[in-house]
């Protein structure tokens, strides 16, 4: 059958009012780019008339700014769910201008299926390759893509000439089955290959847009010393970890985050002799992952998305019959599964925005209340990982903030999950210690040294029990950074013990 092929502005009038509309990509990665930018447009337009026009937003996790940025200026979002970075639509949803929907990235796609929102009306992907049969190629990320090109009425293809077809053959297209007649996911070494190349999408449904859109990755910001410290402390920690025979001598695949402060916890790794050569089971990819496979100290990565900078991206495509048998992107039930990372060993590498000295993080919520990004995939790691880490830098806002706190004021990791907390100070081994050990560790380890007294005298203001939490003074740093714009100035001398 004839594919049809139509205009992005043609493509946006399928897509009606109060529709779910699923989107491909994972982060910038792998997005649409032009439709999305004129549903907004189309949005803005019968808005001017009048009349309602918003959709529901369903993605594999952030997006590039042609979706997230453009339908949120143009007020087009009622539902957005699992995860976004863009700086438009978190301080939109943050003014509660829509429901957002944060939820650990490897359930959306089952949670979809499994009828928790609804109906997905029409699914939009970005494709280096769509044949007549319906195999569609996608390009640098998978995300929910199979599930919602599978339950979709409509599948729009925005086909990127940009990305270059040969890309066919990166991808590992597998869906799972549903409860109750799930069975294991035979992937049982990072390598293995279980499904399609292309995602099978009945011909009939599609609607191809082809379009010549560069990447939308920016750069990452040169490391600096803290960044350097925390991720020299992390390669040393798990130099004594392989010595202490915890980690086996091969290494185990690592996971890492998204952002400088992964990025640079990969690039120490790489320059640190006595860290083998090893292998990323992660959800993204990013440029430092790229720069050490071409050196050899990654000899195989397997994730969700290609989460680099232009400039990496295009080296990528040059250089990609290196890269092909090295290098596999999975959808994000597979790339994120828990029971994978549990049966693979994995070590997760994720960053916290606040950590509490009883080994609680906080990923998303600054003071509890402005949602940053989402949880992202870091709690589908987290609490299934061989061994989990969280990076911090000891103090945010020039010092002003301590990011080790007495207690979080949301919780996104808890004590039970948390193994290993890392600041530019130190490494707080939490393993086998109860809360009060927990503390002390965390304190000392990790806390900077401005911030340790205060620490201690909250760990030993005399609260009884097995976790001497203080239900009185336990906010006393936001409290006092609130009122004084610094937590240096907490009195805990001002309230009740308790
Ligand atoms: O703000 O840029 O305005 O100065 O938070 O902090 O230190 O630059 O770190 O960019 O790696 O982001 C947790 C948000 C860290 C991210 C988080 C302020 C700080 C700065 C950013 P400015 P940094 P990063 C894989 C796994 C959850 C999802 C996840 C994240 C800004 O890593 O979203 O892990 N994680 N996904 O100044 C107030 C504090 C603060 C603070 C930092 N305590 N109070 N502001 N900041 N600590 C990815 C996916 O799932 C796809």
């Amino acid at each position: 059958m004839a594919l049809q092929f139509i205009s992005a502005k043609e493509a946006a009038a399928l897509v009606k009012n109060d529709d779910n509309v699923g989107f491909s990509g994972f982060t910038h990665a792998g997005c649409p780019k032009v439709v999305p930018v004129e549903i907004a447009k189309r949005a803005e337009a019968e808005h001017a008339k009048g009349n309602p026009f918003k959709i529901g937003v369903f993605t594999g996790a952030s997006t590039g700014d042609s979706i997230d940025g453009a339908l949120t200026r143009a007020k087009a979002i009622k539902f957005r769910t699992p995860y976004q970075t863009n700086k438009d639509t978190r301080e939109a949803l943050n003014r509660n201008e829509f429901d957002f929907f944060d939820l650990h990235l490897s359930q959306l796609a089952q949670e979809i299926r499994y009828g928790f929102f609804g109906k997905i009306n029409v699914a939009i992907v970005e494709a280096c390759e769509v044949t007549e049969k319906g195999e569609v190629v996608p390009t640098t990320a998978v995300g929910i893509t199979p599930t919602i090109c599978r339950l979709a009425d409509i599948v729009i293809v925005e086909l990127n000439k940009k990305v270059p077809a040969k890309l066919r053959g990166i991808h590992d297209i597998y869906e799972l089955q549903d409860p109750p007649k799930r069975r294991e996911i035979p992937i049982y070494e990072i390598q293995n290959r279980i499904g399609l190349d292309y995602v099978k999408v009945d011909p009939k449904k599609i609607f191809v847009v082809e379009t010549e859109k560069d990447g939308e990755g920016g750069g990452f910001a040169p490391v600096d010393e803290v960044t350097a410290r925390i991720g020299e402390n992390v390669a040393n920690f798990f130099v004594s970890e392989i010595n202490a025979k915890r980690i086996p001598a091969h290494f185990l695949p690592i996971q890492s985050g998204v952002g400088n402060i992964a990025n640079a916890v990969l690039a120490a790794m790489g320059s640190n002799p006595d860290i083998p050569r090893f292998e990323v089971y992660t959800e993204v990819i990013q440029d430092a992952v790229i720069d050490m496979m071409q050196k050899g100290n990654i000899s195989f990565a397997s994730g969700c998305s290609l989460t680099v900078s232009n400039e990496v991206l295009h080296q990528f495509y040059n250089d990609l019959d290196f890269f092909k048998n090295k290098l596999v992107l999975r959808p994000s039930e597979i790339s994120n599964n828990p029971g994978l990372a549990r049966r693979l060993g994995i070590i997760a590498l994720n960053t916290a925005i606040e950590v509490d000295i009883f080994g609680n993080v906080n990923s998303t919520h600054v003071n509890g209340t402005k949602m940053m990004n989402g949880i992202g995939g870091s709690g589908d790691f987290t609490r299934n990982s061989y061994l989990s880490v969280f990076l911090t830098p000891s103090t945010a806002k020039k010092g002003a903030i301590s990011c080790i706190v007495p207690k979080v004021t949301h919780e996104d990791h808890n004590e039970h999950s948390v193994k290993i907390v890392v600041s530019e100070y130190g490494v707080a081994d939490l393993r086998g210690k109860g809360p009060r050990k927990r503390a002390e560790e965390i304190i000392e380890k990790c806390a900077h040294p401005d911030y340790r007294p205060l620490l201690h005298e909250y760990l030993n203001r005399g609260v009884n029990g097995h976790l001497p939490q203080d239900i009185y003074a336990c906010f006393a740093f936001h409290h006092t950074l609130r009122e004084t714009g610094s937590m240096l100035n907490t009195d805990f001398s001002k309230y009740q013990i308790g």
